[in-house]
């Protein structure tokens, strides 16, 4: 590798690389940073320690060497093309992802899938074993990397190992499907630190290791046989809420919010969705609840436009292909049956934006509706908060969003129940502005005061901080 070994004080393993290759029509190649909130709280720290970050760059069959990206040491980690089916679209996509999602869609099961996921798990733990100092911190991200910690554990035991899942961590009854289960939680049980987005992941966590690894537990703390004590705590992640109102101030941005209402044809209302194109996001339930509305006369077609931008994503999974064809016909359905010459009730769009164009997007917005079937947290949901600096505009969010613990002012709604989600919409339509500005008011206190920043400082200030090996008589574990 040609990064010095043993170098780096501070190391992030996650399954990409915050950066974005570009090659101009004359062969140049530039990398971009990722948008992304994880990236912006992690460069002061990166910066002060001389830390590094480990993860794919997004090409298969490719091997490049380490580089330095604005002051940040990327290395990258190879993966083929079968370990980009096996061990991403797989394991990670098409196993975990929907068996962490409450099977919202059917996890599958293979064996070499399962193979492919240990041996990229390894890989990512003997490059952080070979560029981590002495006694460094390293911070491992998400469900891909779940073995991560044990294995780096086993081969560095003198470094401080973080872990921070993004998505939930379900409960027993779902988690026992998984014929690896026991793996998984001792991978997670190398880490001294397991984060997780809201209490009840961290607890379903520990008693699943209580139960299933035969660890003596108290509370979000686990005693292993080694004299190590496991923290399992939630630490819910936010945005750069500062970088995102004042991006939302800027004239160019204003200018492009109120193009944008123009082009929808000025409308009395415009609902917004925004998301990835995946089954967790609940599109279908949300684009069905207005269709109804306009179809029942609640709303008038003239009146009210929803925006929905859905990038889509991890398409060569099965899952997906058949989620966008499912809902290309129903919007199309919907416009088809309720929609009038020059009156589309949904714009719906295939798009990535830049971050300018999502705050314009935010600004037009009257109505912001998230409405995942189940979501870790939910970014756009805080996104949408923070650039509504004038405490107007409604949220309309899932009690299954991890988001729905903190923003409590929110209009809550059960994405499952598709009357009382039109309900909901036609509350939050028809809502007193004043209504409004008290919820939006402290809804946005609430994001301003927990940033990323206060997200990133917060685990890693309890990761370093040191813990004295644990006292505990313990028997052998057992379980199964
Ligand atoms: P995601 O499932 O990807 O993240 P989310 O938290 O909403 O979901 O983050 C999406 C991000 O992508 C947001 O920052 C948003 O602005 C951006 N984005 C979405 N559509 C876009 C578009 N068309 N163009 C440009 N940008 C777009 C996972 C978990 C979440 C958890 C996050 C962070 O599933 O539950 O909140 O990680 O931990």
């Amino acid at each position: 590798m040609g990064m010095p070994s043993g170098q780096a004080e501070f190391v992030v393993i996650a399954n990409r690389l915050p950066v974005d290759r570009f090659i101009a029509p004359d062969g140049t190649v530039t990398w971009r940073t990722s948008p992304g909130g994880l990236v912006t709280a992690l460069e002061p720290v990166m910066r002060r320690k001389g830390g590094a970050w480990i993860g794919w760059h997004g090409a298969p069959d490719e091997t490049l060497e380490p580089f330095e990206h604005e002051g940040i040491n990327l290395v990258p980690v190879p993966l083929s093309e079968q370990e980009f089916e096996e061990y991403y679209e797989g394991f990670s996509n098409a196993t975990l992802w929907p068996l962490y999602h409450d099977v919202i869609a059917p996890p599958e099961f293979h064996r070499e899938w399962w193979d492919s996921y240990v041996d990229v798990n390894q890989r990512f733990a003997a490059y952080a074993s070979k560029i981590a100092k002495k006694g460094a911190t390293v911070w491992v991200q998400d469900y891909q990397l779940q073995l991560v910690p044990s294995l780096l554990r086993g081969l560095r035991p003198d470094l401080s190992i973080g872990f921070f899942l993004h998505i939930p961590f379900p409960p027993r009854e779902l988690f026992q499907q998984l014929p690896w289960r026991r793996q998984i939680l001792e991978g997670l049980t190398g880490a001294d630190l397991v984060g997780f987005q809201l209490p009840g992941a961290a607890q379903n966590f520990v008693r699943l290791v209580r139960e299933r690894v035969g660890h003596k537990t108290h509370r979000g703390l686990i005693y292993l046989p080694d004299g190590r004590t496991v923290v399992a705590r939630a630490y819910p992640i936010s945005i750069d809420a500062k970088a995102f109102e004042e991006l939302a101030r800027t004239p160019g941005v204003d200018a492009r919010a109120k193009e944008i209402r123009e082009s929808l044809g000025s409308p009395k209302h415009v609902l917004l969705g925004v998301d990835r194109l995946d089954y967790t996001k609940g599109l279908r339930q949300r684009l069905r609840a207005f269709g109804e509305l306009i179809r029942d006369g609640k709303i008038d077609v003239d009146d009210a436009v929803f925006v929905q931008v859905a990038t889509p994503s991890r398409e060569r999974v099965s899952q997906y292909r058949l989620l966008r064809d499912d809902i290309d016909r129903l919007v199309g359905r919907i416009n088809g049956d309720v929609g009038r010459i020059g009156q589309q009730p949904i714009t719906y769009l295939h798009a990535s934006y830049p971050r300018e164009e999502m705050a314009a997007l935010y600004r037009a917005a009257d109505v912001m509706v998230v409405t995942p079937l189940r979501d870790g947290m939910n970014l756009v949901a805080k996104e949408y908060v923070a650039c509504r600096y004038d405490d107007d505009g409604a949220l309309v969010l899932s009690e299954f969003a991890g988001a729905a613990a903190e923003l409590r002012q929110a209009y809550r709604v059960n994405p499952y129940d598709i009357n009382g989600m039109k309900a909901v919409l036609l509350e939050a339509i028809e809502a007193d502005p004043r209504e409004n500005a008290r919820r939006m008011k402290a809804m946005r206190k609430h994001v301003v005061d927990h940033d990323i920043d206060h997200w990133a400082t917060a685990f890693l200030d309890e990761l370093t901080s040191t813990r004295e090996p644990h006292d505990k008589k313990l028997r052998p574990s057992g379980g199964s």
